[in-house]
């Protein structure tokens, strides 16, 4: 029997999803149609009645952006948001910045879908001399950490269910115990890193899923936290199923 209910969405297109670029720790901002992703996205929650207690976020923009549009639009926005390194897209190492389709051309489709999709095969590290790593590793959002010891230059979908899991169990899990409606506004890969959690995918399995930008999933979850229904998106099947094949392709060389 369903006892709690979570919804998550990951933050509509970016400015760098658009231009086709590893993006990571990088922060950019919402593209146009990324913003009316957001608003649309926050229809359908309205339109379905869900209202919540408490939102996550992570520290990126994108996804900050995309929560503050929902919110908005479900008229909550002075809803309580908790914002966490924890949640951030996976870091995308020395690809950061590289556009996908020319990575694919360059090193081959094949190394760009392990690179993207495999479970413990992290991309190459992000060096001191990579043209972004002064502006992540000395950006203040990161004053309260990881740790320096933690901070990430590169990071697989294991390593980073490794840093999103411990948020998961130790904040996220306590508040639904509570009773608390929650929402997740975060990135394609932590909201990967807990489907698989949730669904105890296989690492082959998780390899084939790629979610959508600005699509609302919801999950419902016995007593043990085990799924009752599973990612049911709230959005009409057809439309779902472009916006996955649409990611996919992203590694594709042109
Ligand atoms: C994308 C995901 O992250 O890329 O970092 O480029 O969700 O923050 O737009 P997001 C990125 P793929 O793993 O789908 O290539």
């Amino acid at each position: 029997m369903s006892k709690y209910r979570i919804v998550m969405v990951r933050h509509g297109e970016s400015e760098w999803n658009k231009l086709n670029l590893f993006c990571g720790w990088y922060d950019a901002d919402l593209s146009d149609k990324g913003k009316s992703e957001a608003v649309s996205a926050g229809k359908a929650l309205k339109d379905a009645d869900y209202t919540f207690d408490v939102a996550h976020t992570s520290v990126l923009t994108r996804a900050q952006e995309t929560l503050k549009a929902i919110l908005k639009e479900i008229n909550q926005e002075n809803l309580p948001v908790q914002k966490t390194w924890r949640l951030n897209e996976r870091h995308y190492g020395g690809l950061t910045g590289m556009n996908k389709a020319e990575t694919a051309a360059k090193y081959g489709e094949e190394q760009v879908q392990i690179w993207r999709r495999s479970f413990d095969v992290p991309p190459p590290p992000m060096e001191p001399d990579h043209k972004y790593y002064d502006t992540i590793v000395k950006d203040p959002r990161y004053a309260d950490g990881p740790k320096p010891e933690e901070f990430p230059k590169f990071e697989s979908l294991k390593l980073t269910i490794e840093r999103t899991l411990p948020y998961w169990n130790e904040t996220i899990i306590p508040q639904l115990k509570e009773g608390k409606k929650i929402i997740i506004a975060a990135h394609g890969n932590s909201l990967r890193g807990i489907v698989k959690h949730l669904d105890q995918l296989t690492n082959d399995q998780i390899m084939g899923l790629n979610l959508p930008t600005g699509i609302p999933f919801v999950y419902e979850l016995d007593e043990n936290f085990k799924p009752v229904v599973s990612m049911k998106f709230l959005g009409d099947e057809e439309t779902v199923k472009a916006a996955m094949a649409a990611v996919a392709a992203q590694g594709k060389a042109k």
